[in-house]
């Protein structure tokens, strides 16, 4: 990579901490951000990992985030565990559901969890692969800012709306994907941005509704879905089952809320959980080879299973200790505590 600086691996969350706490997160949510840019940036996801640090930081300048907020617990004897992230950011309360979540759908078969009122920055695949880990299916979807177009329109409804999934693979790391179902995540055409790179073709319209790649014309404009109709109506469903469903905002509703004043989305967070061992009635084990085969018909053709470029990424960042990240990165984080 041209032009890159490395960053060792005990080094990134000091440098995200001292970045959060210094614009005003308290301790519990500093080092949560910390750790969910430490593991995005681990996997060189480089538009969630400490890219993402200049979203966070602007949330709090923007002045409607509580730093510091604890969130809380709704008690339920359904399978629907309901958490108040109460006004803060997500993380800290997906982790105080997560047990619950795990534990509820170890006694119904299936469980979901509903977060409100978080602001939200991150890759969802980090918590989907928490329940692989432990056995389990897990899905997560999110709106986030009204920045796309549905299909045959011209003006921001949708949000970039992510769609995680992960399965567990005995032995082996799960089966995961996490996307946005806009074509380009937002975060990725900033990246564009930043690289002085034009975007393909097919990604945005600009703000007179005609095709763009350019990306500030792109941000300016509205983004576009993949997939045309298909993407449009997948992101059109997580507006509902992460929006209304669950009693929160949607990418529309989050954008009003901003007003104007920039940093992350404000919304809520549905995950999904499945217990293999419950729904194939005790069967999980041999259903698992009939997965594998399905794997390895992909593999053998040449193939590749998504998130398998991330977990190569892993790998090779664990042996040698450290990061590559472009160093205007590093000189533009630094400019934030300077
Ligand atoms: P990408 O397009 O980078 O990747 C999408 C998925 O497809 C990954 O699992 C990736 O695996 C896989 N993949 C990529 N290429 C191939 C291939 N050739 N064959 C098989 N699989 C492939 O994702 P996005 O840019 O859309 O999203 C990036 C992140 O942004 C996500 O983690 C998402 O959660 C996050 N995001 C968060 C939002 C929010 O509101 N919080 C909004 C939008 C996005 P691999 O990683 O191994 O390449
Ligand atoms: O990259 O689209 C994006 C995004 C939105 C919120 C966080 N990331």
């Amino acid at each position: 990579m041209a032009d890159t600086v490395r960053i060792n691996l005990n080094d990134i969350r000091e440098i995200s901490t001292e970045i959060l706490e210094k614009v005003g997160y308290g301790r519990n949510h500093a080092s949560a951000i910390a750790d969910m840019l430490y593991t995005c940036q681990l996997d060189d996801c480089q538009s969630h990992g400490l890219f993402r640090l200049f979203m966070c930081h602007e949330t709090m300048k923007a002045g409607k985030i509580d730093g510091n907020a604890e969130p809380v617990l709704a008690e339920s004897d359904n399978a629907i565990v309901r958490v108040d992230a109460r006004g803060a950011m997500s993380l800290l309360a997906v982790e105080k559901a997560m047990p619950h979540l795990i534990a509820k759908t170890r006694k119904f078969g299936i469980a979901a969890m509903a977060v409100n009122n978080c602001f939200h920055f991150s890759a969802l695949w980090p918590e989907v692969e928490q329940l692989s880990a432990v056995g389990l299916a897990g899905m997560s979807m999110v709106p986030s800012h009204s920045w796309v177009a549905p299909a045959g329109g011209t003006r921001g409804t949708l949000g970039t709306n992510p769609l995680a999934f992960s399965w567990p693979r005995s032995g082996r790391s799960p089966f995961t994907f996490d996307f946005a179902t806009s074509a380009f995540a937002r975060g990725e055409i900033e990246l564009y941005k930043r690289a002085g790179k034009p975007l393909p073709e097919g990604v945005a319209v600009d703000a007179n509704g005609a095709p763009t790649t350019d990306p500030q014309a792109a941000l300016d404009g509205a983004m576009l879905t993949f997939g045309s109709y298909k993407g449009s109506a997948l992101s059109i469903m997580i507006e509902l089952l992460a929006g209304p469903l669950i009693d929160d905002l949607t990418s529309m509703e989050s954008m009003e809320f901003a007003e104007g004043k920039g940093g992350a989305p404000y919304h809520g967070q549905i995950i999904l959980a499945f217990d293999p061992e419950q729904f194939s009635g005790g069967k999980a084990a041999a259903n698992d080879a009939r997965a594998e085969r399905l794997f390895a018909d992909i593999v053998d053709q040449g193939a590749r299973l998504p998130s398998q470029r991330r977990f190569e990424a892993r790998k090779r960042n664990q042996e040698r200790g450290y990061v590559e990240v472009p160093a205007a990165l590093l000189d533009d984080l630094r400019n934030l505590t300077a």
